[in-house]
């Protein structure tokens, strides 16, 4: 792992980090089965059940970039409240290295857990991913910036197969203007695209803008991606998933 003070340099300095292998690709390997398992049976869901995810032929054609709605019809873009239906992913979140990087980076090793979810890019199919910052969001979001994402990548992830992008530093601005919106068009050739391996996390700064291309290639993109942030009440906005509010030392005596 890079020392210390070199990853806290980058997250200051760009708006992401990434630690390399902090989640060991077996236990990502068990996860993606499950994943797939849930993929092939989607048909089976109940409209309610359906309500809890996101299916490629529901998004904008801009985010579908030329794939046709009625070729996605039952392909899975976002799998909501996972912990909900893979009961096992909890095993990530009581990982030590999550403690790790938000010790590093938040500056607590007992961080509070808010949500997660799986982001899917198929091979050739996958969408777009618009740009954004986490900071504010409208699911989960504290009052102030102090949280972050963790992006668990399950599959490899780079520019080619709709793998996350930055614009470096653009996380530098207070909180009051992070909540007038995005007021510049950005292009998707200026970010940077990290080359992930299934096992790293890359930590997002909440105020970093970011986004991924659709998925032409012929690999898929596979995410995890958790939210955390620190003890409050104070919220802009709120949603109650399984295990939201929770401790990181919590989650780990629950999973004992
Ligand atoms: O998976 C993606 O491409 C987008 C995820 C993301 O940007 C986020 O959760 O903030």
């Amino acid at each position: 792992m890079k020392d210390r003070e070199l990853l806290q340099w980058e997250y200051d300095a760009k708006g992401y980090a990434i630690f390399k292998q902090a989640i060991p690709q077996l236990l990502c390997k068990e996860i993606l089965e499950k994943i797939h398992h849930f993929e092939y049976s989607v048909g089976t869901l109940s409209e309610k059940q359906r309500n809890s995810h996101v299916f490629i032929n529901e998004l904008s054609d801009d985010q579908r970039a030329g794939i046709d709605a009625s070729l996605c019809k039952d392909m899975l873009y976002i799998i909501g409240d996972i912990c909900e239906y893979f009961p096992e992913i909890i095993q990530i979140f009581i990982h030590p290295s999550i403690a790790h990087i938000t010790n590093v980076l938040l500056g607590t090793d007992n961080p509070v857990y808010h949500f997660s979810n799986i982001t899917i890019k198929s091979a050739y199919y996958g969408p777009q991913s618009g740009l954004h910052r986490d900071y504010p969001n409208k699911y989960i979001c504290p009052m102030t910036s102090h949280f972050m994402r963790l992006i668990l990548c399950l599959s490899e992830g780079n520019k080619h197969n709709g793998g996350l992008g930055f614009i470096c530093g653009s996380h530098r601005l207070e909180d009051k203007e992070a909540l007038q919106g995005l007021r510049t068009q950005y292009s998707y050739d200026t970010l940077e695209y990290p080359e992930c391996e299934q096992g790293d996390i890359i930590a997002v700064h909440p105020k970093v803008i970011h986004g991924g291309m659709s998925n032409r290639s012929d690999k898929d993109r596979y995410y995890c991606v958790s939210q955390w942030g620190m003890p409050t009440d104070d919220f802009l906005y709120y949603t109650e998933e399984k295990f939201t509010g929770i401790s990181f030392t919590e989650l780990s005596a629950m999973a004992q």
